[in-house]
């Protein structure tokens, strides 16, 4: 938004701005520095240092450019003598504070060129007992502090953890006192705001401090989750060496949680491996690449020639970018032939595209992170994102603090939960009675936005009839929860606009994922709540790039920009040069299921882990067995590698190529090459380009570039056909549709229409789960995340996370532990009808009684030995979230 320029004069010149712009801002914007110790523009402005002191004509005392804000025909000036000499003589002050031993911790600090400008030199000593070194990010000396109680409020204000607090004696930092005696047993998440904003490196990176200040820094895109944070990579003598957030990115606003900004080290992983191999009599062996790929793509031929070419199938890595994303699904069907091709949106996400699809006609989030702060109620539903999407989820906790309405619907006490308005713990299982009568409250009590079902909306009678049903009493009984909780939520939802919905797993991998994602929009319908800034239904979407995986075209029924296979093959076969395959494709499981059956005897998998990642892992080993040949390419020896790979290809990590990720609000970001590939390996996009060319494809796969492979993709996906490399670098991120160069992208979908014309309804009805509590497996197990680490934790897990939480455990109510005998840390046995495994417990009221949670992250646990076969009916999505189960406290102090 501009309005109506300001004018004012500043050190005797006419400059302009904006209203509302500060002076500090203002003076910046036209090369005019104040200086300043206290402010960071992700921070209110405090007026603590008061450095930034301007004269202002007409005012008796000077105020502090911070908090000024600019004013029509102000007269400003930034630099008198006065001025400058009130500076050097507050910066002396705190100089005498500043320790004159070991420099390097003050280079490259802002505090450090304020000193040099004012020709003031450090003239203090180290304080005992101000150093706190034991975090393995953080590295702390209190003796550098100068009290600009930057960290304090950035903890505060941006991440919203309030680890920090000024002490009353002598105002000296400390940590609050409620938190217990260190930073790394504190509440503290690790993001490392304090480190990046602390002007005088009081709080410092570890990293920087072991490897000073990098050559030069390199933008790219977060390789962990699908908020899709930008990251500024600092790099030294060939290496990593640190990691900063982006203050001017749309998305992460300044801000990283402990994997982005932490979690690089995999990169130099020891066991990283970067040399082709090949397994020779049940052993792995160094090969070289030509060896390696003729193996893999006669392997591939001959899967073909025995079983046609429905007998080889591809695995798509969510983890790489869109470019090699769209290779994959073309590889698979113009090289290989089949339609065979999935990615991990199968066990994650994809009853979200199906579900929005089906009611709004397009998959995707409808709205932007930036609609958080828009809101005026946020409802998140089955999602834990203070821990999966930190940056989204530290949003989130800033609005509830400031008032505005939250209702969280979750089995557990999330961090949300407990500060939610209303908190809704349905059984694990139960969204659909509770959804269906969230919109009988809403309906029958005329709460619903009859001009928007009027206008924009189809079959809402049907639906309407299907309502009447459930009653809050009925649902309540089948969730477990007060009729009269769940009115009140209602009422809430539909009164608060625009209200936001956000979803997550919780919703999405049961029987009825899609259905209770439909249950979400329709919801969102019944108030009007779409096509509005402020409203929606947006998934939290996983990996990285799984938004971008899936809308590449890595799903079996679905081309580039996930569109239906009737509809676009006609544009792919002809930009292709090939015609498409006839026969429809399997999904990620149902190869798995194949390969059990004799059907598909070969799978490439590009990083991804379905031994350790799909449920009951003793079945999918049993069906992985059955295939002839495996060509696994990842980072990383994988289970599914390390057991049933014939041939590993080292692929470049994400910090190591160029290309494009695209986050859960269908934002396309930049992923730029900050080293070159790691020892021998090469990019997805080298090795599937070289397997087309034994495979007798070449020339379509002989793209120079990233930027090529995209500029392929824009032509058969119109949604994308205004987004470029070279624009992207210009403007930064897009998001999608964006059909043309000169269309800025679309934050909000649905504004004036939907695809299809009308959004639709359609009547639900709850089918329970089998997976039900009885007298031999009397628990419902649920499962999940936890902050540190990244689901098959190949990567977070070769980080020094693991110092910072113990890997995985099993929440379990203090009750439930106690009547089993056990205590913190005990490990107990969990069995179910389909397998076991053994996890320490954490006694939690987080969970409730009945209901424990384990995480799913280290081969250590091996969750997905016990989860079972039942599958969402409509994209076949796993139901990692209810499994029966009984527990067992073991003797067995070795968790496998
Ligand atoms: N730190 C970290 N971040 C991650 C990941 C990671 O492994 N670690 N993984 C990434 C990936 S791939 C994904 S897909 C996302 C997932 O992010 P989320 O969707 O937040 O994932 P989960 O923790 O699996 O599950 C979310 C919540 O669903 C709740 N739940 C379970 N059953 C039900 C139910 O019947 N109803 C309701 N309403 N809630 C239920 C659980 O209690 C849990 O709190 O996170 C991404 N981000
Ligand atoms: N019990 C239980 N099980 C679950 C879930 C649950 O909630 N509960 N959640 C499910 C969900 S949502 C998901 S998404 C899956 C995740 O399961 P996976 O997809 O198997 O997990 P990741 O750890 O993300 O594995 C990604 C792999 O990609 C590799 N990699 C990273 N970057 C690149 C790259 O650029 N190129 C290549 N070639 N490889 C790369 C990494 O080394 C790693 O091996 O787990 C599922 N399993
Ligand atoms: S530790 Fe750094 S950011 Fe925090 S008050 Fe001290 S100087 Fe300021
Ligand atoms: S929130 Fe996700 S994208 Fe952002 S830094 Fe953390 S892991 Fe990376
Ligand atoms: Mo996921």
């Amino acid at each position: 938004m501009t309005g109506t320029p300001i004018r004012l004069r500043v050190n005797g010149r006419d400059v302009a701005t904006q209203p509302g712009t500060t002076l500090l801002e203002a003076c910046r914007q036209h090369g005019i520095e104040i200086p300043t110790l206290c402010s960071d523009p992700r921070l209110k402005p405090a007026s603590s240092c008061r450095l930034c002191e301007v004269e202002v004509e007409g005012r008796d005392r000077p105020p502090c450019a911070c908090a000024t804000l600019a004013e029509e025909g102000m007269v400003v000036e930034t630099h008198t003598p006065a001025l400058e000499d009130f500076r050097r003589a507050m910066l002396a002050r705190l100089a005498e504070r500043i320790p004159v031993e070991d420099p390097a911790r003050l280079a490259g600090k802002p505090f450090r060129e304020l000193l040099d400008t004012y020709g003031v030199a450090p003239s203090g000593a180290r304080r005992p007992g101000a150093r706190h070194p034991e975090h393995p990010y953080l590295d702390v000396d209190l003796s550098w502090c100068v009290a600009c109680g930057r960290c304090v409020r950035i903890c505060d204000e941006v991440q919203g953890q309030n680890i920090w607090t000024f002490t009353g004696r002598g105002g000296d930092l400390a940590l609050a006192p409620e938190l217990s005696p260190g930073l790394r047993e504190s509440a503290c998440v690790s993001c490392g705001a304090c480190a990046d904003t602390c002007p005088t490196g009081a709080i410092e990176d570890v990293s920087r401090l072991a490897a000073g200040l990098p050559d030069h820094w390199v933008r790219t895109t977060c390789p962990y989750c699908g908020t899709g944070c930008e990251l500024d990579v600092g790099v030294a003598e060939g290496r990593i060496t640190e990691v900063r957030p982006v203050i001017a990115s749309p998305v992460s606003r300044g801000h990283l949680c402990v994997k982005g900004r932490y979690g690089w080290g995999f990169n130099e992983a020891p066991d990283r491996i970067t040399e082709p191999m090949l397994r020779r009599h049940g052993v792995w062996e160094p090969v070289s690449w030509e060896e390696a790929l003729d193996a893999a793509a006669s392997a591939l031929r001959a899967a073909q020639a025995s079983g046609g070419p429905e007998a080889v199938g591809v695995l798509a890595s969510s983890r790489a970018t869109n470019e090699e994303n769209y290779l994959a699904q073309k590889f698979a069907r113009v090289a290989l032939g089949t339609h065979n091709v999935d990615c991990c949106a199968r066990v994650c996400h994809a009853p979200s595209a199906a579900g929005l699809g089906q009611a709004f006609g397009t998959g995707a989030a409808t709205n932007s992170y930036a609609d958080i702060e828009r809101a005026g109620l946020l409802m998140v539903v089955g999602a834990n994102p203070t821990e999966n999407h930190p940056i989204v989820g530290a949003r989130l906790r800033q609005r509830a603090r400031s008032g505005v309405p939250l209702i969280v619907i979750d089995p557990r006490r999330t961090e949300l939960a407990a500060m939610a308005t209303h908190h809704l713990a349905p059984r694990p299982g139960t969204n659909l009675p509770l959804l269906q009568a969230m919109a009988n409250v809403i309906f029958l009590e005329g709460l619903a936005d009859m001009a928007f079902l009027g206008a924009r909306t189809r079959n809402q009678e049907t639906y309407a009839d299907s309502l009447r049903a459930w009653t809050p009493e009925r649902a309540g009984a089948l969730c477990g929860i007060d009729p009269e909780a769940i009115r009140r939520a209602a009422r809430l939802y539909a009164t608060a606009k625009p209200a936001m919905i956000f979803h997550g797993l919780g919703v999405t991998e049961h029987r009825q994922g899609t259905d209770g994602v439909a249950a979400l929009a329709h919801l969102a319908l019944l108030t009007g709540n779409v096509g509005i800034p402020g409203g929606g239904v947006n998934p939290l979407r996983g990996q990285n790039n799984v938004q971008g995986s899936a809308q590449m075209g890595c799903e079996p029924s679905r081309l580039t920009g996930y569109q239906k296979l009737e509809q676009a093959k006609e544009v792919h076969a002809q930009v292709w040069g090939a015609d498409l395959p006839q026969a429809p494709g399997l999904n990620a499981l149902q190869m798995i299921d194949a390969a059990g059956e004799g059907r598909l005897k070969a799978l490439l998998v590009i990083g991804y882990d379905p031994l350790l990642s799909h449920p009951g892992a003793r079945e999918t080993a049993e069906n992985l067995n059955g295939l002839e040949a495996l060509v696994v390419v990842d980072l990383f020896l994988t289970e599914t590698a390390k057991a049933f790979g014939t041939v590993f290809l080292p692929a470049a990590s994400p910090f190591e190529k160029e290309g494009t990720f695209m986050n859960g609000e269908r934002r396309v970001q930049r992923v730029r090459r900050v080293l070159p590939p790691k020892g021998n390996s090469r990019t997805d996009q080298a090795i599937l380009a070289a397997l087309a060319e034994r495979l007798g494809a070449a020339l379509r796969f002989a793209h120079p570039d990233a930027a090529a492979v995209w500029e392929e993709a824009r032509q058969v996906w119109p949604a994308i056909a205004g987004i470029s490399h070279a624009r992207l670098d210009r403007e930064g991120g897009l998001q999608w549709p964006c059909p043309a160069e000169d269309h800025p992208g679309t934050p909000v979908l649905h504004a004036g229409s939907f695809p299809e014309g009308r959004a639709s309804f359609r009547p639900l009805d709850w089918t329970p789960s089998p997976e039900a509590p009885d007298r031999e497996f009397p628990f419902l197990l649920n499962t999940g995340r936890s902050l540190f680490h990244f689901n098959a934790a190949t990567m977070t897990g070769r980080t020094r996370n693991h110092e910072l939480r113990a890997d995985d455990e099993l929440e379990l109510h203090p009750d439930d532990a106690a009547e089993l005998g056990l205590s913190a840390g005990d490990p107990v046995q969990v069995r179910s009808r389909h397998g076991a495994f053994t996890l320490r417990v954490r006694p939690t009221d987080r969970v409730r009684r009945g209901e424990p949670f384990a995480t799913f992250h280290a081969v250590a646990a091996y969750v997905n030995l016990a989860t079972g076969p039942g599958r969402d009916a409509v994209t076949g999505t796993p139901e990692y979230k209810v499994t029966a189960v009984s527990l067992h406290p073991t003797a067995d102090s070795k968790v496998r």
